[in-house]
């Protein structure tokens, strides 16, 4: 790993590389791990959200882009997207980054299609959503999935490897990033403290990527995900992932509903669930 790279994995293999990618969050706070899931994945998720895109989001603001269109909801609306949603390389690097907390979790992901002509979104840290505090630890994990292939010149996602490091008010030259180049189907993970933001798209073609938030469970997700994925609505979901999304107790005294209740209850009624809500870490 050299100082000012993004390190590489080639894919994700638990046992051969849990090592290599704990090392590279620990020291570049990113990764690439390229080619972690077939293409046709990605081309599955982006025909599920095309059906959406009509609707969706284009240049509300000079930080999410003027020519950029910001798809969402991609859980209720991609299974293919709730296949991967929790992909062993995604819990490992969560895990490593957030397993400081009781439980991390599911926060947003937006299918995210730079246009030609885009310029370069402001470099930011992504956990400044948190009124910018300056946290003593990590809390988020994000990543970004390449639907087509990530180069410089298509807007590619541009880094600052070792950022999350840095200073609360030290802040990057845009000449200091790097480009997460990588073909359709690779994963870059990236902790909410590092120094990231979407290239300038210079070419004529669309620049498409599945961002991907994860936080602490005793931060607010970015998108509602009892909106999103309201409980009559994910009765067929596995546990695991509506766990992950949120129908989760956490910390503790969090997440809990009415009575103590189990928020998975409201999925599932008609089983039995642990009441309370002191406690759900052993001390
Ligand atoms: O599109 C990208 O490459 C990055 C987007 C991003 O960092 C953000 O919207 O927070
Ligand atoms: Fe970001």
């Amino acid at each position: 790993m050299r100082a000012g790279e993004i390190p590489r994995l080639a894919g994700y293999d638990p046992t051969a590389d849990a090592d290599a990618l704990r090392r590279a969050l620990d020291e570049a706070g990113c990764c690439v791990l390229e080619r972690l899931v077939d293409e046709s994945v990605m081309a599955a998720i982006a025909d599920e959200l095309h059906a959406h895109r009509a609707a969706a989001s284009v240049g509300a603001s000079d930080f999410e882009g003027h020519r950029t269109r910001r798809t969402g909801a991609p859980l209720p609306r991609s299974a293919t997207f709730r296949s991967i949603a929790m992909h062993p390389a995604i819990m490992a690097a969560g895990d490593h980054v957030l397993g400081h907390a009781t439980t991390w979790r599911f926060s947003a992901a937006e299918y995210i299609e730079i246009g030609p002509g885009e310029s370069a979104q402001r470099l930011h840290r992504d956990a400044w959503k948190y009124d910018m505090v300056d946290f003593p630890c990590e809390v988020e994990l994000n990543g970004m999935w390449a639907v087509t292939e990530f180069v410089a010149a298509n807007g590619a996602t541009r880094v600052v490897p070792g950022s999350h490091r840095w200073p609360h008010d030290a802040r990057p030259d845009p000449s200091s990033t790097v480009a997460a180049e990588m073909p359709a189907g690779s994963l870059f993970v990236y902790t909410g403290s590092v120094f990231h933001g979407g290239g300038a798209n210079d070419s004529d073609g669309r620049r498409a990527g599945l961002s991907l938030q994860h936080a602490v469970g005793w931060l607010t997700q970015s998108t509602n995900q009892f909106l999103e994925c309201p409980p009559a609505e994910v009765t067929d979901w596995s546990d695991d992932l509506l766990r992950f999304i949120g129908y989760a107790k956490t910390g503790n005294g969090l997440g809990y509903w009415r009575d103590s209740e189990d928020p998975l209850a409201a999925v599932h009624p008609e089983r039995e669930f642990a009441t309370g809500w002191a406690t759900v870490r052993p001390s």
